[in-house]
């Protein structure tokens, strides 16, 4: 409407299978490096807030772990935060992988948004990778199985599109005051975000079951105000012991590598310098065990 300046503001879920790109969509729109992005599946696994500011609206992204079948009480527990972010928000954005097609995965959501009933987006993401035509009959279908607001073909990592899914976010959320602070974009602490980097260089560097396995607890978060230096103690935890002689590498090069690349990327964020001192510790069927979830945050 000409001359509406009503400011908008409220929380829009990004959801979908493992790896389609909600993490990457989170980090364009916000414009931070809020989420890990790796090309391994199942990387995100808490709810992060992605929060952006603007002179006529504020919206607050939340990224969500890939939504799919869980084979244990970790994969129960993050799809769980998945499917729960739905009831607290005031849009949802689908996200679709377009080289995929839509999946059985991909129908289990359409049957959580029904159940959600509010309003969504489709987004057919990574058009990047295929030729324009195929996201054609994916548009068609998804619209069928759902009575989308909009779908956007999108490409996350050329930013394709992300102008209009921000454009037509806007305009489905209602008046609302500004809930956070203009400088701030996350919920989450310094020392999640650490930590987070921890894993995420982790699961870069290692492949196949490891990845999975892997769980880091930041244990010392401390600013030393005489060095101008911040002090950081974590544990990467693994279950098996033959996945801590990988993640510790052949004298202990790998170890470094993944302290060295976290190291220079908090320090980034921090903008101070960082003292990063990494352990690793096996910790058995961590992702079957109540308890440990608990101690490392999933639960
Ligand atoms: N070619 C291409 N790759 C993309 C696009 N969006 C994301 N990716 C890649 O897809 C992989 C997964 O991206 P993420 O953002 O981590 O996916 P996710 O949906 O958050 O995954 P989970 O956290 O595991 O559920 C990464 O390697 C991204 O770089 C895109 O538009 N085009
Ligand atoms: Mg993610």
């Amino acid at each position: 409407m000409p001359g509406d300046k009503k400011f908008r503001s409220g929380f829009v879920a990004i959801i979908g299978r493992p790896n389609v790109g909600k993490s990457t969509v989170l980090n364009y729109l916000v414009g931070e490096k809020v989420a890990i992005v790796t090309e391994k599946p199942e990387t995100t696994r808490d709810k992060i807030r992605g929060i952006l500011t603007r002179p006529d609206a504020q919206i607050i992204f939340v990224d969500t772990p890939g939504i799919h079948k869980p084979i244990n009480l970790l994969g129960k527990q993050i799809t769980r935060v998945a499917k729960d972010s739905l009831s607290e928000v005031d849009l949802i954005v689908f996200v679709l992988d377009v080289a995929k097609g839509i999946t059985q995965e991909d129908r289990l959501i359409f049957g959580l948004l029904k159940q959600a009933k509010k309003p969504a987006i489709a987004i057919i993401n990574k058009v990047d990778k295929v030729s324009k035509s195929l996201a054609l009959p994916m548009i068609e279908e998804a619209s069928r199985l759902y009575d989308f607001k909009e779908i956007i073909p999108t490409s996350a990592t050329l930013g394709d599109n992300m102008d209009i899914l921000l454009k037509k976010t806007i305009e489905y959320l209602p008046e609302g005051p500004k809930y956070f602070s203009d400088g701030q974009f996350t919920d989450k602490t310094e020392r999640f975000m650490a930590g987070e980097i921890v894993r995420g260089k982790a699961l870069e560097l290692t492949r196949e079951e490891v990845p999975h396995s892997l769980a880091v607890l930041v244990e010392e978060f401390k600013e030393r105000s005489k060095k101008k230096l911040v002090y950081i103690r974590a544990t990467i935890f693994v279950e098996r012991h033959s996945q801590k002689k990988i993640i510790v590498g052949h004298k202990g090069q790998m170890l470094k590598a993944i302290g060295e690349a976290a190291r220079k990327e908090i320090e980034g964020l921090l903008n101070k310098r960082v003292y990063l001192e990494l352990w690793v510790k096996v910790y058995e069927n961590w992702r079957k065990d109540p308890q440990a979830l608990k101690i490392l945050g999933y639960a």
